[in-house]
């Protein structure tokens, strides 16, 4: 398996997020991919080499060029106010508001490009997402090639990234950056397959109304899980993509037994879907031991997981989305591509 890795994600080191009332250190923090990359290279699944530049053209393909243009320039407009301190937004266009006229001011601009207060923006935040689709795209590069597989350790994470809004910890969704680089190089379609414990909301809204790209999630059920607002049974598509999107909620506090129901679920449609290739967003904060997430999967789980996913027979590439238990994500993330190796070769 290839595994596309560089250090510079530490570029991107929030120093707190809103939780509960009170500013707590991020969750997200560089020490994560450290841990993953750490693990990876003990296990000798792949060779880890450094990835290669595509530019913004690929990323353009799913995200509002305006919205690309607003992070590129986001920090320089941040400290020009003065300010030395991570970037939170405290306002937000909803219902009502208008969206459709920029506003001058940063903070304006900074609320209508995300969702949430969780995700601070720093001076190195923008570098470091851009090195994260491009991991991504060296990813898909090699299955392009030829390669059955590949691993994207990169972060920060983008599956609640959507086309043009920020959130979740999320600047640039490197899933769909991927997906779409399959399809235009020639793909008839694509799978994505979201493990992660929270809903791929970002992948959902950006895919939601094609039928080339089916996704799918298995997560907290919104109704009381993050993100809340999107993610329920019944978003199965619109336009051309009804029927290519579906959801899997399931209670927080589910147990092993309950969440591979879902995969089986999820890999009856893959199988009728029969994509080119798969995309799977794995966040490993499904994990028993994780601080922020309340499913219940135990160490071995991971390796069944990836067991599971080998056995589809399909061109897969993993790219890291969440997981916050920092030294388990590792061992979890290693367990999900060996058990893929044992039977996908
Ligand atoms: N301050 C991923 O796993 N936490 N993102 C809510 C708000 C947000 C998780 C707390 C969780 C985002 C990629
Ligand atoms: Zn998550």
């Amino acid at each position: 398996m290839h595994i596309i890795y560089s250090p510079d994600h530490h570029l991107h080191r929030g120093q707190y997020e809103f939780f509960r009332g009170e500013l707590v250190p991020c969750f997200e923090k560089p020490e994560r991919a450290d841990y993953v990359f750490k693990a990876v290279s003990e296990s000798g699944i792949g060779a880890i080499t450094a990835p290669e530049h595509f530019g913004i053209e690929p990323i353009e393909r799913v995200h509002a060029p305006r919205y690309l243009r607003f992070l590129e320039r986001a920090w320089d407009s941040w400290a020009a106010l003065g300010n030395t301190k991570d970037a939170i937004p405290a306002v937000w266009p909803i219902r009502g508001f208008r969206s459709d006229v920029e506003p001058d001011s940063f903070i304006a601009q900074l609320g209508m490009y995300s969702f949430d207060s969780g995700t601070p923006f720093t001076s190195g935040s923008w570098r470091a997402a851009r090195l994260g689709a491009d991991i991504a795209l060296t990813a898909q590069k090699r299955i392009a090639e030829g390669a059955r597989s590949a691993f994207a350790l990169s972060r920060p994470p983008g599956h609640h990234a959507g086309a043009d809004f920020l959130g979740g910890y999320c600047f640039i969704n490197n899933a769909a950056v991927a997906a779409q680089a399959f399809i235009d190089q020639g793909a008839q379609r694509v799978a994505i397959l979201d493990v992660d414990y929270h809903h791929g909301n970002g992948t959902q809204s950006i895919f939601y109304e094609r039928a080339d790209v089916l996704f799918q999630s298995i997560h907290g059920d919104p109704k009381t899980e993050y993100p809340f607002y999107l993610g329920h049974a019944d978003e199965t598509g619109a336009g051309a993509g009804a029927g290519f999107n579906r959801n899997y909620p399931l209670p927080a506090g589910s147990s092993n037994e309950r969440w591979f129901e879902a995969l089986d679920a999820a890999s009856t449609r893959i199988a009728s879907y029969a994509p080119d290739a798969l995309v799977v967003s794995l966040g490993v904060d499904t994990y028993v031991g994780d601080p922020i997430s309340k499913f219940q999967l135990d160490r071995p789980e991971y390796l069944r997981l990836g067991a599971h996913i080998g056995r589809f027979g399909l061109p897969t590439l993993f790219v890291l989305e969440g997981g916050y238990a920092v030294e388990d994500i590792g061992v979890n993330v290693a367990h999900v591509l060996k058990g893929f190796r044992d039977v996908a070769g």
